[in-house]
């Protein structure tokens, strides 16, 4: 099987018998996203909504929503992770170009081009209405090149749809310079894509880079790119679905509300003034299927996604800088908001130092940072806690700056983009002597008669 597809990695995932197939009509109001919610909230296996009220094409859900089914689709585990994300970073290959493609087996222009024929879903109960969640949006521009990212599309009507990405995200940049020039944006919209391009699309990097070109070092050969049929943009090969077409300059509409990650609708429930998307043509492979997510409170499809991008990204950036670094762990709970890093520190400030270039490792910022020693595992809140509770003192290990760059979608955050950023150091004071931890030996081996771990 390959993975070099959505289809390659449901296959995969029905193997491992985490995609559940619901043959129940499910309506793309709230029914996709409860399903999604549900299996989120229980570490229940990808939904395969095969019976969608009013479409004719099946849905995948909360694929993203749990990080084992990524791994699976990045064909690692969670030991290999980092390596193979960091071998891929630095050994980018560009795309190759195809003109035969899967993605364009269907193609939809004029009338027949209407979001209608999609099962796209109304998530939470406030939302404005019905949004494309995990589209990946790839766009050209004449000096910095290709980008792909997710934006979320507010649908409005059968032709056009409002799309978030305020500047510095780079689609806002792409289209803000166009309409300068007085021009429209071609963008193309793609869902259902394999893991290492849906991946790519949450890179935090520089504008100039080509975020596929990772995608294919990733997957260790270029990825195959096909021209869209009504613009210049080129998608991925395999895309299970495209949608090509036009920001126009000069246009906006009011976009949202929306229940956003941190799972709040934020900006007091306001709708904002976005840019427009107008729909020209639709391609498609036979018998596609469409992808939905859910975003929200934690844990959703949003978070795990992101989250597994942002850790290993991350982890790299300060790893060079301090090898020491163990693990580094973007917490469930708080949607990104904090940052675990365990380290075994090799002199007296490192925890210090580390806490800080955590805080403001470029576009990838966490508000609180704690940094643990190697003995705490990061991913275990449990143990952070314990951490933060007998290794800490306040006065001492806690460093807090106001007014420094804040979440835009922080609730508590006194304006948009400014907030108070926190370190913890959780370590024990470097060389001095500490309490040692209590051990019963034995228990790891005791076998509880009749008793099985449930
Ligand atoms: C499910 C999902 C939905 C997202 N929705 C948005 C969005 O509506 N607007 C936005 O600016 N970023 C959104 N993001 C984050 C961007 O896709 C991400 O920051 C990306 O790296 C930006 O790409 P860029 O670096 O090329 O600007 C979303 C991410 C995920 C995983
Ligand atoms: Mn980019």
């Amino acid at each position: 099987v390959s993975l070099k597809d959505l289809r390659g990695w449901l296959e995969r995932l029905r193997e491992e018998g985490d995609l559940v197939a619901v043959s129940d009509p499910t309506s793309p109001k709230f029914g996709i996203a409860a399903g999604i919610r549900k299996t989120s909230d229980v570490g229940g296996p990808a939904l395969l909504f095969e019976n969608v009220v009013g479409s004719e094409i099946p849905a995948a859900g909360a694929l993203y929503a749990s990080r084992r089914r990524l791994l699976w689709g990045f064909e690692t585990d969670a030991d290999g992770f980092f390596t193979k994300f960091e071998r891929g970073l630095a050994n980018p290959m560009p795309p190759k170009v195809v003109d035969d493609a899967p993605c364009q087996e269907v193609v939809l222009e004029g009338d027949d081009a209407r979001f209608d024929v999609l099962p796209i879903c109304t998530h939470n109960d406030r939302d404005a209405g019905p949004f494309v969640t995990m589209g990946l949006q790839f766009a050209t521009h004449p000096e910095y090149g290709g980008n792909v990212s997710i934006s979320r599309m507010q649908i409005y009507d059968s032709k056009t749809a409002g799309m978030l990405s305020v500047p510095p995200q780079h689609l806002g940049v792409y289209y803000a310079e166009a309409e300068a020039r007085g021009a429209p944006l071609e963008v193309a919209v793609t869902l259902g894509n394999d893991v290492y391009t849906t991946m790519a699309s949450q890179l935090q990097g520089s504008i100039y880079l080509d975020e596929m070109t990772v995608a294919g070092g990733w997957m260790n050969e270029p990825v195959e790119m096909v021209r869209c049929k009504t613009i210049d943009v080129s998608v991925p090969a395999t895309s299970e679905i495209v949608l090509e077409g036009v920001m126009p300059p000069g246009e906006r509409r009011l976009e949202g509300p929306f229940g956003e990650y941190p799972g709040y609708y934020c900006h007091n429930n306001l709708p904002t003034d976005q840019p427009v998307f107008r729909l020209q043509a639709i391609t498609h492979r036979r018998d596609p299927v469409y992808l939905a997510g859910l975003t929200g409170e934690p844990l959703t499809d949003n978070h795990v996604l992101k989250h597994a991008v942002y850790e290993a990204s991350v982890y790299g950036r300060l790893h060079d800088l301090y090898p020491t670094v163990r693990d580094v762990c973007f917490t469930d709970a708080s949607a990104g908001a904090h940052l675990v890093v365990s380290l075994r520190p090799t002199f007296e400030t490192q925890s210090r130092d580390l806490m800080l270039t955590a805080l403001f490792a470029e576009r990838i910022r966490p508000k609180h940072v704690i940094v643990v020693d190697e003995d705490i595992d990061p991913r275990d809140p449990a143990q952070v806690e314990w951490a933060m509770a007998f290794r800490v003192q306040a006065d001492r290990d806690v460093v807090v700056l106001p007014r420094m760059w804040g979440f835009p979608l922080d609730p508590s955050a006194p304006k948009p983009w400014v907030g108070t950023v926190m370190g913890t150091d959780a370590t024990r004071p470097f060389g001095q002597p500490f309490a040692d931890k209590t051990h019963v030996p034995g228990a790891e081996d005791f076998q509880i008669p009749g008793w099985e771990r449930r």
